[in-house]
C-alpha cells in the first residue's frame, strides 16, 4: 500500500511553483502557527502576483442597510436590533432616494445594501428598495442582498430561487454580496447562527446566482470558535463551487469584532492571523481572481500590509459602513480617494479603480466611464 506523504513546506512550495492545486491536508499545515508566517505570506503573494500582477483595486462605493431589525440573532452580530428596541429602524423610500442621490453626487459607482429580516416587512419592500435606486440612478451598481437574504424571500413568497432572482435583477440587482457565509462547518453554525440559511441554503443560492448570469462574492468569518478544520473545510467548499460555476468575484475574509455582541468574551484576531488567514486563503482558493483585504475591519495598517499576503483588492472608498463600527471597529467612517491610492502606492503596489464587475474605471471628477465603454465609443 501506498502510504500519503505528510505535507512540507518544500512540497507546498513545489506544487504552487507548478501551479497546482493544494489539498485540504497542504492547507492544514500552513494555517498553523508553527509554519513562519512569511513563508506563508510569500508562497501567496507569488499567486497573488501571477493573477494580478502589482495592480491592487478599488472602487467608490457607499454601503446602505435599510433595517438593522432582525428576526435572527447571531452571536456575532452588533447589528441588530430587536423590533421595539429603540434602536430599530426601516428606512422610508424617500431616505433612500436621499442616499441614492449622495452616492452619485460623490462619484460612487457601487452602492452596497444589506440588512436584517424584518418580521414586518414582506418581500415586495425589499424588491421596491431596488427598484426606487436602480430607476433613479440606473447607473448606480447594487450590489444587494446576501444569500440569507434571499433564503428568507423564499421562505417570504414561496417562490423558486430562480423566480426571486430573477425578479431582483429585472428590478435592478446588479449582483451579490458575499455575506452570510459565516462558517459554513454546523460544529460552528449550530452555535453562532443556528437559525438561519445553512451551507447548502448559501451554496445552492449562489449556484442559482450564477447560473443566472449573476456574479457575486464569497465570504469566511474567522477568529471566534471556529477551528483551522474548519476554516480549511470552509475554503474548500467554496473551491468545490467555483470549479462549477465560476461566479465568484472576489473572497473577502472577515476578523471577527467582538465588541456589543454575545461573544464579546473573545479575543480580536490578531494581525499575525489576519495575514495567515488571507495568505491561505489566496493559496487554497485558486480558482477565484481576486481576494479583497477589507480595510474596515482589518485595520488600515494590517490591509496595506495585506496586499504583500495575497490581497489584490482593498473595498472601496466606503461611507455608512454599521456593521462593523456598531461591533468596535475603530476604522475611519471613509477614506478619500487620495488616501485610498497613497496606501497603495506606499505598499509599492499600482492603484486601479474599478467598478464592482473589475471593469477599469476612467474617471474625471464624478463622472466615469469603464474603460471598455470609451474604447467602444472610439
Ligand atoms: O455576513 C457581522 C460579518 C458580514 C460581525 O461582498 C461580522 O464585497 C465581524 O459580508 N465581526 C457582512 N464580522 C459584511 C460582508 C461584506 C463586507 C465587505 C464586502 C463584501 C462584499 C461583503 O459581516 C456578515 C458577517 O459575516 N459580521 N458581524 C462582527 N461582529
Amino acid at each position: 500500500m501506498i502510504k500519503a506523504v505528510p505535507p512540507s513546506l518544500e512540497s507546498i512550495r513545489d506544487k504552487v511553483a507548478a501551479g497546482e492545486r493544494l489539498s485540504f491536508e497542504d492547507g492544514m499545515f500552513l494555517d498553523n502557527p508553527a509554519v513562519p508566517l512569511n513563508e506563508v505570506g510569500a508562497l501567496a503573494n507569488l499567486v497573488r502576483e501571477r493573477k494580478n500582477g502589482h495592480y491592487t483595486y478599488y472602487n467608490i462605493n457607499t454601503h446602505l442597510n435599510p433595517t438593522n431589525v432582525c428576526v435572527y440573532r447571531c452571536t456575532f452580530c452588533a447589528f441588530r436590533s430587536d423590533l421595539r428596541d429603540p434602536k430599530g429602524y426601516a428606512m422610508s423610500d424617500d431616505q433612500i432616494r436621499e442616499r441614492g442621490r449622495e452616492a452619485v453626487e460623490s462619484g460612487c459607482t457601487e452602492m452596497h445594501i444589506v440588512g436584517g429580516l424584518h418580521h414586518q416587512r414582506k418581500y415586495d419592500w425589499y424588491r421596491n428598495i431596488i427598484s426606487v435606486l436602480h430607476e433613479a440612478y440606473p447607473q448606480l451598481h447594487l450590489k444587494a442582498w446576501t444569500a440569507v437574504e434571499i433564503n428568507w424571500f423564499q421562505h417570504l413568497t414561496g417562490w423558486s430561487l430562480e423566480k426571486i432572482l430573477t425578479d431582483l435583477r429585472d428590478a435592478g440587482l446588479g449582483s451579490m454580496p458575499g455575506g452570510g457565509a459565516e462558517i459554513f462547518h454546523p460544529e460552528v453554525r449550530d452555535q453562532i447562527c443556528e437559525h438561519k440559511a445553512d451551507a447548502q441554503n448559501w451554496l445552492d443560492i449562489h449556484r442559482a446566482a450564477h447560473e443566472l448570469g449573476l456574479r457575486t462574492n464569497c465570504t469566511m468569518l474567522y477568529g471566534h470558535i471556529e477551528k483551522s478544520f474548519h476554516r480549511i473545510d470552509h475554503l474548500i467548499r467554496l473551491r468545490e463551487l467555483q470549479d462549477r460555476t465560476g461566479g465568484f468575484q472576489t473572497f473577502i475574509p472577515l476578523a471577527f469584532h467582538p465588541e456589543n455582541t454575545g461573544l464579546s468574551h473573545i479575543r480580536k484576531p490578531s494581525s499575525v492571523m489576519d495575514l495567515r488567514t488571507m495568505a491561505v486563503s489566496r493559496l487554497m482558493l485558486d480558482n477565484v481572481d481576486h481576494i479583497k483585504a477589507y480595510w474596515i475591519m482589518l485595520g488600515i495598517g494590517t490591509a496595506q500590509t495585506a496586499l504583500a499576503y495575497g490581497a489584490d483588492d482593498l473595498d472601496g472608498t466606503v461611507r455608512h459602513e454599521l456593521i462593523y463600527h456598531d461591533a468596535g471597529a475603530e476604522t475611519p467612517e471613509i477614506l478619500s480617494v487620495d488616501e485610498i491610492r497613497r496606501l497603495i502606492s506606499e505598499a509599492g503596489r499600482e492603484p486601479v479603480e474599478r467598478d464592482t464587475l473589475y471593469h477599469r474605471i476612467e474617471r474625471d471628477g464624478n463622472s466615469w466611464k469603464t474603460a471598455e465603454a470609451i474604447t467602444a465609443a472610439r
